[in-house]
């Protein structure tokens, strides 16, 4: 199959999701194209049969604002009729799956490819649903041929929110274990080796609670000898150094930034903390799990089909700090608790999460919507249909 895929290409989720998705199926023999305006960062390496095409807007002094999107359009059309796509895969539906759309309206029929919008969170939860956006999200989500959704979570709220009559499918997302397994981590240059380390991976976004982090990490410290390693960037960083100086532990937190090969750091850790107001997915977690780190998340959206509460990890209410510090110096004071729980984060990666087992649906669904007369799968499933196996 000929395939366009685009993404935020920036760190976050959904642009890992993508390029991800986008490896695996050039390994499988399909042509995959990205279309993006730079390099989405896990794509670090040449791919056989993967090609990027890079989206510049104009910039003129009448435009206040370079018209981005609509560049991004423009190009989708131009990519799809050069190298005769026949399937966009739009990645968050603001603005990747409005641009497919009016970058398929401009095609002649021949080349009109079929559009499928994965849904990733923020998407729905905030940037869809502000009164901005929402009418042109579920326009764009109508007009879609398939509308996936990274958890059952994410699929049943925006059915509620937008009031869709056609139906959602819930596709969770994978890992591709090879990668966060295999890693052997040098653990001394993060920390003393009789120091723990308690790790937080995000985009410091408000969302993320990065500052009760901190908070929690306080009440460890207090208990075991512990270092925190905050991974990622964004506009909460400030917040998060603010409170460690007024807390007093600031020479216990160490800010890398982002970073590239996050399973080599992330295999160092003996904890992972993601306080989330509330998370889609939680894909953080669920590397974490395949790298066998115990995690502490919050009951929030489809975090809970990711993290198996005792099991795998511990998922507490958001803003509890005392219960996620609780929770932390139990798995933390207890190193065979710790190595059961990673042991069982990394078989349920394994077999709920596994990257051949969710490609091969996402490889079924182009193939349904490409056969002859298809006209589109979302008249066809039952409104809420998980396809990955739950
Ligand atoms: O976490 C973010 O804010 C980034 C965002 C994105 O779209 O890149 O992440 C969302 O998509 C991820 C991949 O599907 C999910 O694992 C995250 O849970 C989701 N974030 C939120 O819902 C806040």
């Amino acid at each position: 199959m000929r395939i366009g895929i685009t993404c935020h290409p920036s760190a976050g989720g959904s642009g890992i999701l993508a390029t991800e998705l986008g490896i695996a199926l050039a390994e499988r023999g399909h042509t995959v194209h990205f279309v993006t305006y730079e390099p989405p960062f896990r794509l670090q390496h040449f791919h056989e049969n993967i090609f990027c095409h890079y989206v510049q807007p104009p910039s003129y002094p009448l435009f206040r604002y370079p018209p981005m999107t609509l560049a991004l359009a423009t190009k989708i059309s131009e990519v799809a009729e050069e190298n005769q796509v026949s399937l966009w895969h739009a990645h968050y539906a603001i603005p990747h799956a409005a641009c497919a759309l009016l970058g398929r309206d401009m095609l002649p029929e021949e080349h009109r490819f079929k559009i499928i919008t994965t849904l990733h969170g923020t998407d729905i939860t905030l940037v869809g649903s502000d009164p901005s956006f929402f009418r042109l999200t579920k326009y764009a989500m109508e007009q879609s041929d398939a509308v996936t959704a990274v958890s059952d979570w994410l699929t049943q709220e925006t059915l509620r929110e937008f009031q869709l009559r056609a139906p959602i499918r819930t596709i969770h997302n994978f890992v591709n274990m090879s990668k966060f397994d295999d890693y052997h981590a040098d653990r001394c240059r993060l920390a003393e080796r009789e120091e723990k380390i308690v790790m937080h991976i995000s985009n410091f976004r408000p969302v993320k609670r990065v500052t009760d982090v901190v908070r929690v990490f306080k009440r460890i410290a207090e208990a075991i000898p512990a270092r925190l390693i905050m991974v990622g960037d964004g506009p909460e960083r400030m917040s998060a150094v603010g409170v460690a100086k007024q807390l007093g532990i600031q020479d216990r937190v160490k800010y890398m930034g982002n970073q590239d090969n996050v399973e080599s750091l992330m295999t160092c850790a003996d904890l992972i903390i993601q306080p989330s107001e509330h998370e889609s997915f939680g894909l953080v977690p669920l590397e974490a799990m395949a790298c066998r780190v115990p995690v502490i998340g919050t009951r929030s959206g489809g975090v809970v089909e990711v993290v198996e509460d005792g099991v795998t990890g511990y998922l507490c209410e958001v803003g509890d700090i005392e219960a996620m510090a609780r929770k932390s110096i139990a798995i933390l004071s207890d190193p065979e608790l710790a190595e059961e729980m990673g042991r069982q984060g990394n078989q349920r990666a394994l077999e709920r999460f596994g990257r051949d087992s969710i490609v091969d649906i996402y490889e079924a669904l182009y193939r349904k919507l490409l056969e002859p007369g298809e006209t589109g799968t979302r008249a066809a499933a039952p409104p809420t249909a998980s396809l990955s196996g739950d």
